[in-house]
């Protein structure tokens, strides 16, 4: 069955997602890109930046009390991460899925960072946790005028949308 126009708008998310410093001098940009450009998702937002330890402090400050913040942070700040916006139905939650769990070693195969990492202190990418944080996240890296609004020509075969 066809979806709807404005279900299939309604469905919209979006997620923050960056791929850290180890990530970028590795080499595996186009790697990470790809995978959710093929899934489907939609790229509304992207840039290079080195953040600041006091910008890595921000994003993470949820974890503030761990033992492994200051060197999370440091490791953070540490050179350029390529920040980005993807949306589509049910990004924020897939995302986490195409990403695999926190430390490589329990990521299954065929996950970014089961595929593509090891240890977890170098764990390649970041991604929103939640609807919430997708939120706070793309708020604390973007402008507003930075995020794309447009319609993809692809976006009819791989919703359905009449
Ligand atoms: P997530 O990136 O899968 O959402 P979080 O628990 O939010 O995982 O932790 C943020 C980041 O902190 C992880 O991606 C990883 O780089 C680092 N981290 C998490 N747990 C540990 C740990 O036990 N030791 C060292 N670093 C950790
Ligand atoms: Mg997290």
């Amino acid at each position: 069955m066809l979806q709807d126009q404005e279900a299939h708008a309604a469905e919209l998310e979006r997620t923050f997602i960056a791929i850290k410093p180890d990530g970028v001098q590795r080499g595996l940009i186009s790697e990470i890109v790809s995978r959710f450009e093929r899934k489907g998702y939609k790229l509304v937002a992207i840039k290079l930046i080195v953040p600041s330890k006091e910008f890595a402090q921000k994003h993470y400050h949820d974890l503030k009390d761990r033992p492994f913040f200051n060197g999370l942070c440091d490791f953070l700040s540490s050179g350029p991460v390529l920040a980005m916006v993807w949306e589509g139905e049910g990004v924020i939650k897939y995302g986490r899925k195409l990403i695999g769990a926190t430390d490589p070693q329990k990521s299954e195969p065929g996950t970014i960072r089961g595929d593509l990492a090891i240890v977890v202190v170098r764990n390649i990418i970041h991604g929103s946790d939640g609807p919430e944080t997708a939120k706070d996240e793309i708020a604390l890296w973007f402008e507003p005028k930075e995020l794309v609004s447009y319609t993809s020509n692809a976006e009819k075969w791989i919703y359905g949308v009449n």
